[in-house]
């Protein structure tokens, strides 16, 4: 269950702007903050242990503002809830706004502010390659993620070899889900992992031929997303074994926002067709 912390009006004296004069006298900034966080722990054990301790987030805010140098509101705001998210691993998300009641605007206003919302986001990605060697590729893209810390809590499902799918004759493939969380928003997880299959040497030539690397989003959330070059959950899920087995092995019970049925039921179903089939 997430309940909220709120941090209302702390005052920072910091040094961010676009003028100089910003930059080298500095000015007061207002933070606002909602964490969601777990608090039925704490709440029941009254220890400060298994609390998100509020006194250690606005300090953390406070030294992180005043020590580092930014331009844009923006940028305040993004950089400090990523930090915040990695300092303190008990927020699961948050809001943050960011004010400067004293902008240089030479008008009369209260105060103006950025507002963001960042968070852990659970993730599902499947893994496949066809090419060279083909456990390297998974387990070398699976460390470099591990390595990042914009993902954590990875696990990997068994690797199996699979037959290729999809009609282009090919070698067989090796086959994983991940699992993770994610501070990423769905379009940077799409470029993170295209560097990656790009660090494999991925070329694209053939649609749905042999790679090296092949890592595409199967879950974000239980969001839906269809746009013209992300489709959110993967589109095909559903024919393909070699996705629904090892995902039913992380996450038997999860159940797709579009099909609503568990990920056992669509492997389930799956495997009917194919008795059928033959
Ligand atoms: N794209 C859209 N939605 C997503 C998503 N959820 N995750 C777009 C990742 N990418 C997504 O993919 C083409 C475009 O899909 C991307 O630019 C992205 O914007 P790609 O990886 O560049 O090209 P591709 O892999 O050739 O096409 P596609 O459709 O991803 O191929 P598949 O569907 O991944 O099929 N047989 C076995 N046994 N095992 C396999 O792993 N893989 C394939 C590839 C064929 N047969 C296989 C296997
Ligand atoms: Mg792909």
């Amino acid at each position: 269950m997430m309940n909220q912390i709120k941090i209302k009006n702390l005052k920072i004296f910091a040094y961010h702007g676009v003028y100089d004069q910003e930059k080298e006298q500095g000015q007061n900034f207002v933070v606002n903050a909602v964490l969601y966080v777990d608090t039925e722990g704490a709440g029941e054990s009254d220890q400060i242990a298994d609390a998100v301790d509020y006194g250690a987030v606005c300090l953390f805010m406070d030294e992180y503002l005043r020590e580092n140098r930014f331009d844009l509101l923006e940028a305040v705001t993004r950089h400090t809830a990523r930090e915040l998210l990695f300092a303190f691993p008990g927020i699961q998300k948050l809001e943050l706004e960011v004010e400067k009641p004293d902008a240089p605007i030479p008008l009369r206003f209260k105060s103006v502010s950025v507002r963001i919302e960042m968070g852990w986001h659970r993730i599902y990605v499947a893994l496949g390659s066809n090419m060279g060697d083909r456990l390297k590729f998974l387990e070398r893209a699976v460390s470099n993620l591990q390595e990042d810390p914009c993902f954590r809590n990875i696990r990997v499902s068994d690797y199996m070899e699979t037959a290729p799918y999809g009609g282009v004759e090919q070698d067989d493939f090796l086959n994983g889900v991940m699992e993770a969380e994610t501070i990423y928003s769905p379009r940077e997880l799409l470029k993170r992992l295209q560097r990656e299959e790009q660090l494999a040497g991925r070329v694209r030539d053939v649609r749905w031929g042999p790679r090296t690397l092949d890592l595409d989003i199967l879950f974000y959330d239980d969001l839906v997303l269809t746009e013209r070059d992300l489709f959110v959950p993967h589109l095909d899920m559903k024919n393909r074994k070699f996705v629904l087995e090892p995902l039913s092995e992380l996450a038997p019970f999860l159940v797709h926002p579009v099909y609503r049925r568990t990920v056992r039921e669509l492997l389930a179903e799956l495997d009917g067709k194919d008795a059928d089939a033959g």
